[in-house]
């Protein structure tokens, strides 16, 4: 029993299974039932980022999100459609308590700062972006890319849906110990004018990018106004402050930022 129970171990090490029903040999007596739960293993290096939404901020360096629009997150990456077009598999079972919203973190190649790989992943209310493995592993800290190559250096980017993406003003040797801080506007490529100064030391991502293109301007003021407007509690790309309602408060966000134009290399 003890052999067969090692074995079942063994060759489950890369699967997800539960209840298996194992027999006891002929030689036994009776049978035995085994509940084996193996998680399906992580791989890849661990890139860490943080960053803020101004849409989210709070104070203190905080995010913080209605509850009526928590309830409207997707359990499902919402980056399926253009412009990011991507179709990675990231979902969780539940939104963790202190989730903010998706957003995709991407690494760029050093040399031609193109794409190498993106990621969907969680923010969390400190400006954390983790790995959706974060729901069964909340000491992950990180994102885990699968094209990275070990101590390699590369340029990282954070995209929001309806915030101007922003990226890494150096190259990042990953895996990274420290998470790299997109707070700090010296470390965002172009400088000050790429985010909003929300005081106290802390800068965030630009709100009011509708059309995500990386270029804050009529196309996403057209975007806020587009009628109808969409029912109470609505997950929707034009509720630029996150409380999951289309008002005022969205196009007020973005009338200061209407002229803000993004690094070239990371634009739709
Ligand atoms: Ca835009
Ligand atoms: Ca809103």
């Amino acid at each position: 029993m003890k052999k067969l129970s090692t074995l079942l171990v063994f060759i489950c090490l890369m699967a997800m299974v539960s209840n298996s029903t194992a027999l006891a040999q002929a030689s036994c007596v009776g049978t035995a039932t085994l509940n084996v739960t193996i998680n399906t293993c992580v791989t890849g290096e661990l890139v860490k980022a943080t960053a803020l939404l101004q849409g989210a901020y709070s104070t203190g360096g905080q995010m913080q999100v209605s509850s009526g629009f928590f309830n409207q997150i997707p359990l499902t990456q919402p980056y399926q459609s253009a412009p990011w077009g991507y179709g990675g598999s990231e979902s969780i079972a539940s939104r963790p308590a202190n989730m903010i919203d998706w957003v995709l973190l991407e690494v760029y190649n050093a040399a031609d700062t193109s794409l190498l790989e993106t990621k969907a992943a969680l923010l969390l209310n400190n400006g954390s972006i983790v790995d959706v493995s974060y729901i069964s592993n909340p000491t992950v800290g990180g994102v885990y890319f699968q094209s990275v190559v070990a101590n390699s250096a590369y340029y990282l980017v954070v995209r929001h849906r309806n915030h101007m993406a922003i990226i890494s003003r150096t190259t990042v040797t990953l895996p990274n110990a420290g998470a790299y801080n997109f707070t700090n506007f010296n470390n965002v490529m172009g400088g000050a004018p790429q985010v909003a100064n929300m005081g106290s030391g802390y800068y965030a991502l630009l709100a009011g990018d509708y059309s995500a293109n990386g270029i804050i301007s009529v196309v996403d003021y057209n975007g806020y106004a587009q009628l109808p407007l969409p029912p109470p509690n609505s997950y929707v790309d034009n509720d630029f402050n996150l409380d999951a309602n289309v008002t005022t408060a969205d196009f007020n966000l973005y009338r200061p930022n209407s002229s803000a134009i993004g690094m070239p290399a990371i634009r739709y």
